[in-house]
């Protein structure tokens, strides 16, 4: 009997330390994820991109990847991101944007300035 309970009170004790590994390494997942990049992938066919509007996580860097369908060159662009990137026809882009805070962040090709998106970030 004796020898029952030390067995399960060992057991209980493996247990537990179990759980508190995996809980650390949920913490430590939790705060990768937080310095890691955010993605968001958008398309521009036709002159439009689709779709018009992403959405991101706030206070994230964050990593917008732009497929170019069309046969000419864009310029993801905006103003109140800060960025710039052209992307040729047929290509792909990532940009990169700093943490943000919560709104909605207007972009465009430059090159095309009736195509234009929004970015919300919440
Ligand atoms: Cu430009």
């Amino acid at each position: 009997m004796r020898r029952k309970m030390i067995s399960v009170a060992s057991r209980l004790a493996a247990v537990v330390a179990a759980a508190a590994i995996v809980a650390a390494a949920g913490a430590g997942a939790g705060a990768r994820a937080q310095e890691a990049a955010a993605e968001v992938a958008i398309t521009v066919k036709d002159h439009h991109f689709q779709p018009g509007e992403i959405r991101a996580p706030a206070n994230r860097p964050l990593t917008i990847r732009v497929k170019n369908l069309d046969a000419a060159a864009i310029e993801f662009e905006s103003v109140s991101l800060r960025v710039e990137k052209v992307v040729a026809a047929g290509g792909e882009g990532a940009v990169h944007v700093r943490p943000l805070a919560p709104g909605r962040y207007e972009f465009f090709d430059d090159f095309h300035q009736e195509t234009r998106g929004t970015l919300v970030v919440q």
